[in-house]
């Protein structure tokens, strides 16, 4: 497409506040990723490592869109899609690999849901010049990496921004589209109730549900119904949970490799887990470690309420990072010791809190 339309972000979407980066306005730079997007011929879509709902609703409703358009359309991500978003449209047509390199000297290659290139597949590094990266993307702490960045912090979810860009540009939003981009919204905030949640989030729910997504059907697809496998795994972690610090307001549980080859549970049966231990009365901080594959790495989640320190400080204190109040790290340490590891880091980052005057 080579039409120059100058779309103001008063023209377009709601938002109009700047570009997180000081550049263009958001709907601008959406406005943008569109134009892009109706250039190219082939989309490659990447996904982060262990794909989550926001990852792979974003990226399905990118998908069918290029479809609909015309387009030729890879999509993919070094791990596989957990069984509950396999309802989603297009999960049969993503493909899973560790490693990919810049096939292209001048395509388009865009990143979703992603803070970072190594968040994704390997071996995108040497990129050419001319490719083109399109970083759409809402983590606060997304490094910038794209030739093009849509990153907006404020924006519950990836698959609230492709809502918006879709909307800005006049992209059909087919029913199909329309459940993938609630589901992914659906997973970032909890069911349109996290504190990312805004506004502009149920009107995007609102539109969607009018397109055709059905809130009870996607919500009985991802939220409740688990495998038995990964309830008696989620049974093993809660049954270990403990709580300290200042009213037991920090709760820690884990999980090892053993607890996986005994249940029969998928590493994606995590999701959602580390959620629970928020649900104990007074509980404001919630850590959960997970094993990972070969034992030599502890793969750290955090969630945080208001009234404690964040979970993004302690994530950034460990070198890892994130959303505030849902961040996680990654721990070179056997499971025992990462546990004293982030005690240790809670409790100071909390001191620090206290001390900074909350
Ligand atoms: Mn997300």
């Amino acid at each position: 497409m080579t039409t120059k339309t100058k779309t103001t972000a008063k023209t377009a979407q709601a938002s109009a506040a700047p570009g997180s980066d000081g550049s263009a306005p958001m709907a601008e730079l959406l406005l943008q990723a569109a134009r892009h997007l109706e250039a190219a011929s082939l989309w490659r879509i990447f996904s982060h490592r262990k794909l989550d709902g926001d990852a792979i609703g974003s990226a399905t409703a990118l998908f069918e869109a290029g479809v609909l358009q015309g387009k030729h359309v890879i999509w993919m991500g070094p791990d596989p899609v957990p069984p509950s978003y396999c309802f989603l449209p297009h999960t049969e047509e993503y493909v899973a690999r560790k490693e990919h390199s810049f096939d292209s000297e001048s395509g388009l290659y865009v990143f979703l849901d992603s803070a970072n290139e190594d968040r994704g597949v390997k071996g995108l590094h040497g990129r050419a010049p001319r490719a083109f990266i399109l970083n759409i993307d809402h983590h606060e702490d997304n490094t910038r990496y794209g030739t093009l960045n849509c990153v907006d912090p404020s924006a519950s979810s990836t698959s609230e921004l492709i809502w918006r860009l879709m909307t800005a540009a006049g992209w059909p939003i087919t029913a199909g589209i329309a459940e993938c981009l609630y589901t992914g919204i659906s997973a970032d905030t909890g069911g349109f109730v996290f504190s990312n949640t805004t506004e502009l989030t149920y009107r995007a729910g609102a539109d969607l549900v009018a397109r055709g997504a059905s809130p009870m059907k996607i919500d009985t697809a991802m939220r409740q119904t688990r495998s038995l496998a990964g309830m008696r795994l989620w049974g093993a972690a809660l049954s270990r949970l403990t709580c300290w610090g200042q009213d037991l307001q920090f709760a820690m549980t884990w999980l090892s490799r053993e607890d996986f080859e005994r249940t029969g549970a998928l590493s994606s049966d995590t999701e959602m887990l580390v959620n629970q231990p928020l649900l104990i009365r007074g509980v404001r901080f919630a850590v959960l470690l997970t094993e990972e594959e070969g034992g030599s790495e502890v793969k750290v989640s955090f969630r945080s309420k208001e009234g404690t320190v964040t979970a993004s400080t302690v994530a950034r204190s460990l070198g890892g990072g994130g959303h505030p109040r849902a961040s996680a790290a990654i721990l070179a340490q056997p499971l025992n010791q990462a546990m004293e590891t982030i005690r240790k880091s809670v409790d100071d980052a909390y001191a620090e809190w206290v001390s900074a005057g909350r």
